[in-house]
């Protein structure tokens, strides 16, 4: 029943009066909305109110980490060093709550215990530790990533007589710890900014570490000119950080740790250090967070310059990290971390080897020894990102608990709102970037993006909004793809949810990068607001959907793409074509190493022609595997597909021969085809001289080669030999007269074109000529008796199709054939080893039908 004290009081009730609180509330009287906040402090600030430990600074640079919504502010306010410590950071918050008079709408040291969705009315009644209960249309969690702390799962520690001090709730007045010993606990990044200052007062410290962490010596000092110089053109630069990967402007990588030298790989990471800043470490090369090799160099790197300070060698081997991929758990920033463990009255305890038993009344128990402490320090961490977001009873549609809905994991559409829990909104929740941004730019984006939906919604008379369980499934599903992708899932971190006990082990935050992830949000905005569904006066409406269909790194790649702004190769000639390609080829991951490569020529079908042979580093004779090249008949050689084939030769332990063939329009059909049988000719009489095994031969290709690949099947039926064991056809091109859904729904925007298809064909084939099966041969009359075939295409491929015809047509006539269309990808994908690895299922999938042709390896 309705009654005066149910209806929505309030436009909007907010929970926390930290940078993302304030801004919310900044903006929404702006827009002439009614909205209150509520903060368990006495004051604004949040994570900066309370975490008051000795050292604690922020490690992101202060000229980054402020707001820019006000051109005003950011210019008035000066920032006294490079990383601002807490207190600077608090005295800004203040300043933003006074300036912009903020205070009189946040209930202060008022706790919110519950929320709950009122169907009926369409609103949210929250109540607070006061006994009061406030309504309002939308209810927005702004209770920060890292506020809620992880419980102290040491057993003991009520018995402790001495000094209990934990870093994120330290005491305002500070803590003298001069003349005590100290024992802390924890060495992430409260661990390494507090130890170097409490050792300096202590009488002796002792560290217990469980995981030694990568950290860098932070150079910190007042703002280096350059930076301060930012501020003439701060919205500009704004701006610039809002397309980046961190949310910080800096050089962000398009190469590979991997193919620079070694000598420009180690400069690099030199000046990396140098600079004493975070957020492009990870981002240097393009595959450090994605290669364990790429990887390693840097964190050996990293691990040299911790060992160059350290002098005692055993105490360097507790605090060097070895046990998760650099930059998988935060990095942190220190000043004087590694030195301090140099003096004499500071100990570090590795607490793996000797694990803590309990906390006793006068201490530490180890395994080994017992510590005596006047004070213990707990720097142990969060409930990250999901913790205060479930600390309240928050409650949606027919009572559903959101600790319930997120039993298994925080299920959530853009890490922005939850199905099931209506005018629900959370700032940089679990599935937005949030912990691995610059928080201040990803709470900007947030609260500008809400502010945008509710002007939307008042435009439309919609007053209730609910993202599906659709969107919300995709969403989620994209996320993890992504970090799938990365390193991040190899680290026992709290990104991934694994320090504390029982928590879902889940990537939290959005690993793509805040311009992709914009990106993202711009795009549901765009499409009226896909994935959700609204209510209201204006009516009933829902664009559903996936707001991303493509998988993660295909499209980073088509994003890529985009920004160049490159001419279509079809308006190009021929000449242009190839040096673009060979250009755009240069740029791609190196392949992994192989036992041996070799070039040489072979007798094409007019002349002399070019091979590259992979060898594998196992004791051959090995089977092989004749490769044909991608690239329509014009483009590309036998060294173009160079790190695919080295995969191919790892992956089936065959050798791989990637033979050339001559190009259109110099020398149209057939001759790529004959070349193509006169190489299938050749190796199949040299086998053996070649290091392979006798009759032990199979095909395969991509694109125009795999077409190379599906006509010489047909030449050597037809021809009575050579025997080819099995042929492997990736995106092939197998029809000219193809016009399926595919080639239309796909014909633009997925690197191979519906139009570039059409400049291939122009130049390899008259149209007389494009209906031979040597051309097209999904068109032979006879598909019977031919080699068994896998065929692998992609959903977004404009060959999907005719690939799944040919495998049609090919089981019709009674061949062996398996066909496979992944999803999310695209022509390109295939081949792209290093590049694209979501498509690494599909070339496991190759190599296994590629073993299981091979007589010799099925029988081994
Ligand atoms: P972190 O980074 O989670 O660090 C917590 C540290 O405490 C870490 O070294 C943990 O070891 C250690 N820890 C946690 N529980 C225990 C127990 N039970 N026994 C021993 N050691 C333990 O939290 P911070 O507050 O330092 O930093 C949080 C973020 O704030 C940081 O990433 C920045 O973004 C700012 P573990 O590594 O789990 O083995």
């Amino acid at each position: 029943m309705m009654t005066e004290s149910n209806k929505a009081q309030l436009d909007v009730i907010i929970v926390g009066a930290g940078f993302a609180g304030l801004y919310l509330l900044h903006k929404f009287r702006g827009m002439g909305l009614s909205a209150r906040a509520f903060e368990t402090a006495d004051d604004v600030g949040g994570t900066w109110y309370w975490n008051r430990y000795p050292g604690a600074r922020c490690d992101i640079e202060s000229i980054d980490y402020s707001f820019s919504f006000d051109p005003e502010l950011e210019q008035e306010w000066e920032w006294s060093e490079k990383y601002a410590t807490q207190p600077e950071i608090l005295r800004y918050a203040q300043h933003v709550a006074d300036r912009f008079d903020l205070r009189r709408d946040i209930r202060f040291e008022t706790r919110v215990e519950q929320a709950v969705w009122d169907e009926e009315q369409s609103c949210w009644h929250v109540t607070t530790d006061k006994g009061d209960t406030v309504t309002g249309r939308f209810f927005i969690m702004a209770t920060g990533c890292l506020s809620q702390p992880k419980d102290i799962d040491i057993a003991g520690i009520e018995d402790f007589t001495g000094e209990i001090y934990r870093t994120h709730s330290w005491p305002h007045e500070g803590v003298d710890f001069t003349g005590k010993t100290v024992g802390v606990i924890g060495t992430g990044s409260s661990g390494i900014q507090s130890i170097p200052l409490i050792a300096e007062q202590a009488d002796h410290t002792t560290v217990f570490q469980r995981t030694a962490n990568y950290s860098i010596p932070a150079g910190n000092g007042p703002i280096a000119p350059e930076k301060e110089a930012v501020k003439k053109r701060y919205q500009d630069y704004r701006e610039e950080a809002r397309w980046t990967k961190v949310g910080v402007p800096g050089k962000e990588a398009m190469d590979f740790a991997l193919t620079v030298s070694d000598e420009e790989r180690q400069q690099r990471y030199e000046e990396l250090w140098d600079k004493g800043a975070i957020p492009h470490l990870g981002s240097e090369f393009a595959d450090i967070l994605i290669s364990e090799e790429a990887n390693e160099t840097l964190a050996e790197f990293v691990r040299n310059k911790i060992r160059s300070v350290i002098e005692d060698s055993n105490v360097a081997d507790i605090l060097t990290p070895t046990e998760f991929p650099i930059c998988t758990k935060r990095a942190c920033l220190d000043t004087n971390y590694y030195q301090t463990f140099n003096k004499d009255n500071v100990d570090i305890v590795d607490i793996k080897a000797n694990p803590i038993t309990s906390i006793t009344a006068s201490g530490i128990a180890t395994q080994d020894q017992d510590f005596t402490f006047d004070a213990i320090v707990f720097a142990t961490g969060f409930d990250a990102m999901t913790g205060a977001l479930l600390a309240i009873d928050i409650r949606g549609r027919a009572g559903q608990s959101l600790k319930d809905k997120w039993a298994d994991g925080p299920l959530n559409y853009l890490g922005l709102t939850v199905s099931g829990f209506p005018n629900f909104f959370m700032i940089t929740g679990p599935g937005s970037p949030s912990v691995l941004s610059n928080m201040v730019l990803s709470i900007e984006q947030h609260v500008e993006w809400i502010a945008d939906c509710l002007a939307y919604m008042g435009k439309e008379e919609l007053t209730v909004f609910d993202p599906t369980e659709t969107a919300e499934t995709g969403w989620v599903e994209y996320g993890t793809a992504t970090s799938d992708m990365t390193l991040f899932p190899q680290a026992k971190s709290w990104y991934m949810g694994a320090n504390v006990p029982g928590k879902p082990r889940v990537c939290l935050p959005y690993v793509g990068g805040v311009a992709a992830y914009r990106r993202v949000c711009n795009d549901v905005a765009a499409q009226n607001y896909l994935g959700f569904r609204f209510d209201g006066p204006g009516g009933a409406r829902c664009n559903d959907g996936l707001v991303r269909r493509q998988q993660p790194d295909v499209v980073a790649l088509l994003e890529i793409l985009d920004e160049m702004e490159l001419p279509p190769f079809e308006s190009m000639s021929p000449e242009e074509a190839r040096a673009t390609s060979v250009a755009m080829n240069a740029g791609n991951p190196p392949g992994p190493e192989v036992g041996e490569v070799v070039d040489g020529t072979y007798p094409g079908a007019d002349g002399s022609l070019d091979y590259r042979l992979y060898r594998p580093e196992s004791a051959g004779p090995h089977p092989v595997t004749l490769y044909f090249h991608g690239g329509g008949w014009v483009l590309g050689d036998h060294t173009s597909d160079d790190a695919f084939c080295r995969d191919l030769c790892n992956n089936t332990g065959s050798i791989v021969i990637s033979a050339n063939y001559r190009h259109a329009p110099e020398a149209p059909f057939p001759a790529a085809a004959d070349d193509g049988f006169a190489a299938l000719q050749w190796v199949a009489g040299n086998i053996e001289t070649l290091g392979g095994i006798e009759r032990e031969l199979a095909v395969c290709g991509w694109s125009a080669g795999a077409n190379i690949a599906a006509v010489v099947c047909q030449l050597a039926r037809d021809a009575g030999g050579p025997a080819v064991r099995g042929q492997v056809l990736i995106t092939p091109v197998v029809d000219a007269s193809d016009d399926s859904p595919s080639m239309t729904d796909n014909a633009e925007g997925f690197v191979l074109t519906k139009a570039l298809m059409e400049w291939f064909w122009d130049h390899y084939a008259d149209p007389a000529h494009r209906t031979d099966p040597k051309a097209s041969p999904l068109l032979a009359d006879d598909l019977s008796g031919l080699p068994p075939a896998l065929i692998i295409t992609g959903e977004f491929d404009p060959l999907r199709d005719q690939g799944k015809a040919y495998a049609e047509a090919l089981s019709k006539a009674g061949t062996e054939v398996r066909q496979t269309t992944y999803p999310g990808q695209i022509h390109t994908s295939f081949t792209a080893v290093g590049a694209i690895p979501t498509a690494d299922g599909a070339r496991q999938e190759i190599a296994a039908a590629l073993k299981q042709y091979f007589k010799v390896m099925e029988a081994a």
